[in-house]
């Protein structure tokens, strides 16, 4: 697919629900043995398990907030997609939602609520929250916006509706960029794209606030750097079992051990892995290894997912994991609209 390609923005809004509705069985489990991975993904095939039964949670029902908020305004509008998020929480609130997020969700449904970054500051004695909810939804930003500058603007403020720290906002920043890189072909030069991260997060997280988040919570001066250093370390490294990726990177519920974990498994995957069927391709390798892992399985395979569909677009999806997915059809069809509204904004820059 060429770079920016209609492909690339469905297989990235695609992926990402996939990841979210096929990692659901595992999340929060300690340890899943790759046959049960394989078992798992071989049973999408069976057709007779069409039609969306396997359903989205939080992730995918907050990225679907966030296509629509750019769509419906053509651009960012915190009030409009505060209201979108304090909605679709009221009308389903049993997505799966982390346990201090719904306090947010459910003062931004407040009509007389002024500032609407507000109740995200209130969060864990005003700390704000560092999980990657900000992280699983921020995929759009980059479908959006063909400028990295507006790409990061929008995803740090999406995220800090609901995600004050700067641990949770970063990792927002993060995984959009990541996404943003993939779909101009970025993934085929994997050590550029790496680097070009750390590139990007040393001049993020170059400020007061972030440096503070990091010592009150004693991660390194820079922490989203260090971990990108760290995947880099990984990928030059022959064998890596999995053990040592959860050591080194994480694979719990924080942005900090789940984004660049999520980076991981997509430049892990490029190539094929003896663990994994020779007959997957590199889109099916992703979501299985972001399985195999582990603890928050839903959302680092939806962040995985995304960055990998915009790699390998929507060729390399298998349909019969579309047809077995709540939401895919509807990511499908918005990323044609978010496409439009990409080149339409690149054209006014
Ligand atoms: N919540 C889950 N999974 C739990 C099981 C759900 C179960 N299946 C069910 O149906 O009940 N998954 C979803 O939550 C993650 C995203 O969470 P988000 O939006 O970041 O929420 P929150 O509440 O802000 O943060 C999550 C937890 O992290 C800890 N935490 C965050 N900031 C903290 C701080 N400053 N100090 C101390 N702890 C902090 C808390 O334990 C939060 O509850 C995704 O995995 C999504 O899939
Ligand atoms: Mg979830
Ligand atoms: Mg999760």
């Amino acid at each position: 697919s060429g770079s920016a390609s209609l492909s690339r923005f469905r297989g990235a809004l695609v992926a990402g629900v996939l990841g979210d509705c096929i990692g659901g069985e595992f999340e929060g489990a300690e340890e899943v043995p790759m046959e049960s991975v394989l078992a798992h993904l071989s049973g999408l095939d069976d057709e007779t398990k069409g039609n969306g039964v396997l359903e989205y949670s939080d992730d995918t029902a907050m990225a679907r907030c966030v296509v629509q908020s750019l769509l419906t305004r053509t651009g960012f509008d915190e009030q409009d997609m505060a209201r979108r998020f304090a909605k679709e929480y009221s009308a389903s609130p049993g997505r799966g939602y982390g346990s201090g997020v719904i306090q947010v969700l459910k003062k931004l449904s407040c009509p007389r609520l002024s500032d609407v970054f507000q109740p995200a500051r209130d969060q864990f004695n005003g700390r704000g929250s560092f999980g990657n909810g900000g992280a699983m939804r921020a995929a759009p930003f980059a479908l959006a916006f063909s400028n990295a500058t507006d790409v990061k603007r929008c995803a740090r403020l999406g995220a800090m509706l609901t995600h004050s720290c700067s641990l949770g906002y970063n990792g927002a920043i993060l995984q959009a960029l990541a996404v943003h890189f993939s779909l101009q072909g970025g993934l085929e030069a994997p050590q550029q794209f790496i680097n070009s991260l750390i590139t990007e997060m040393e001049e993020v997280e170059d400020t007061d606030v972030a440096r503070k988040d990091a010592r009150i919570l004693k991660e390194a001066e820079k922490p989203f750097c260090e971990r990108l250093h760290r995947v880099k370390e990984l990928m030059e490294r022959s064998n890596v079992s999995i053990e040592e990726v959860i050591s080194e990177l994480g694979n719990g519920i924080a942005a900090l051990h789940s984004v660049p974990t999520a980076i991981f498994c997509v430049l892990h995957c490029l190539k094929p892995l003896e663990c994994l069927p020779q007959s997957y391709r590199g889109l099916e390798r992703t979501i299985a290894y972001s399985l195999a892992l582990g603890g928050d399985t839903d959302t680092i395979a939806c962040m995985a997912g995304a960055i990998a569909g915009a790699h390998y677009g929507i060729e390399s999806i298998p349909l019969s994991w579309i047809k077995c997915c709540e939401g895919a059809e509807d990511a499908d069809r918005d990323a044609e609209r978010l496409h439009a509204l990409y080149h339409q904004m690149s054209l006014n820059n």
